[in-house]
Formats: structure tokens, C-alpha cells, sequence
């Protein structure tokens, strides 16, 4: 059963708006998953510590047949290929990738928790799924467009498409 999976990517190291392209080709070449759609991407000042670089931030829809947790594994191994490593809690990487949506499904454990915990807050996550998918609501049953009309305005930029050389 195919069920269709949103995915949160970020970046604010080593030409953002590339390492993101590239992540989200890499995205749409994942076994048994089919690429949807990508939003636009966004520069957005860093929500944490102030003292880095500005984010570009942006989403993608798969549609898969991996279960989640198979899935995870499959965006680490790509956050990793990225040369992400784990500095400070809450510093700059190269590459962040978010399970942030995954079908109706509610998941709670030591690796994951779906819907992500900081998707209700942050204009970098809501926006780019609105562009996605207007409709879209979480298992609560509460619409993407409800939470971004309601979220703290971090002054969300869009870039140009193709924002990379
Ligand atoms: C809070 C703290 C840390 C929220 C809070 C993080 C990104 C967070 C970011 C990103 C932008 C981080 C995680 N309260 N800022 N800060 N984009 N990730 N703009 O992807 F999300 S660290
Ligand atoms: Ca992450
Ligand atoms: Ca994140």
C-alpha cells in the first residue's frame, strides 16, 4: 500500500539552495517511492541559536510503499552522503531531512515522532507543505492552513526557481 509521505528539508552550509536540489533528486530516486511534487524553496532567518548562517528550508510529497521507519533510514543515509555532521545540538548542517508527514498515521517512539513536533510552529515547515498541498490536514485533524495563518513570522523569504548555479 502506497501511502504519501512529506518531507521537511533544510540546510544553511555549503551553498544551501544546492545541497537541496541535489537532496531533492536523491529524494525522488528512493526504491519503491514515487516523487510527487517539490515546493519552492525559502531563505528564513535560524529559529534556535542566532549565531549561523540563514536556512533554505522547502518540502517534498512522496508517495511510498517503505514503512516509516525504512524510510528514516533512507534520509539519514542521504543526510549523511551530504557529509552532515553533528556539531552542536541545534547548529548548522548541510543537510536536515524531517519525516514530517506520513500518511494519517501517529508514530511516538525513541526514532521518530509524526507529525513532527515543531511542524505547528514554524513558517519554514507550513509553508512550503502549503504550497504542496493546501488541504492537507494532520491525523488531529487540523488544516496545514489553520497553523500557518497561526504561526510566529519568521520572515519567510522565496527564493527564485532554480535557486542553485
Ligand atoms: C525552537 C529550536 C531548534 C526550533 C527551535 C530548532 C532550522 C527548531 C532552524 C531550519 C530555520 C533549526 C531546530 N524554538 N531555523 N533552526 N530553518 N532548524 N529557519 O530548518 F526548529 S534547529
Ligand atoms: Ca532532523
Ligand atoms: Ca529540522
Amino acid at each position: 500500500m502506497k501511502t504519501d509521505a512529506f518531507i521537511g528539508l533544510g540546510s544553511n552550509l555549503q551553498e544551501p539552495a544546492a545541497q537541496l536540489a541535489k537532496a531533492v533528486a536523491e529524494l525522488a530516486a528512493l526504491p519503491n517511492t514515487t516523487f510527487i511534487a517539490q515546493s519552492p524553496f525559502y531563505a528564513s532567518r535560524p529559529v534556535g541559536p542566532q549565531d549561523q548562517p540563514d536556512y533554505v528550508n522547502g518540502a517534498v510529497w512522496l508517495s511510498t510503499e517503505l514503512a516509516p521507519h525504512t524510510l528514516l533510514d533512507q534520509l539519514q543515509a542521504i543526510e549523511q552522503v551530504h557529509g552532515r555532521e553533528r556539531l552542536r545540538h541545534w547548529g548548522p548542517r548541510t543537510l536536515d531531512l524531517d519525516l514530517l508527514v506520513f500518511g494519517n498515521q501517529t508514530l511516538n517512539d525513541d526514532r521518530l515522532t509524526v507529525p513532527h513536533r515543531e511542524l505547528p510552529n514554524r513558517d519554514f515547515v507550513l509553508q512550503p507543505l502549503l504550497d504542496l498541498k493546501p488541504d492537507l490536514t494532520l491525523p488531529d485533524g487540523v488544516a496545514i492552513a489553520t497553523l500557518r495563518a497561526q504561526c510566529p513570522d519568521n520572515w519567510l523569504r522565496r527564493l527564485p526557481s532554480p535557486a542553485y548555479p
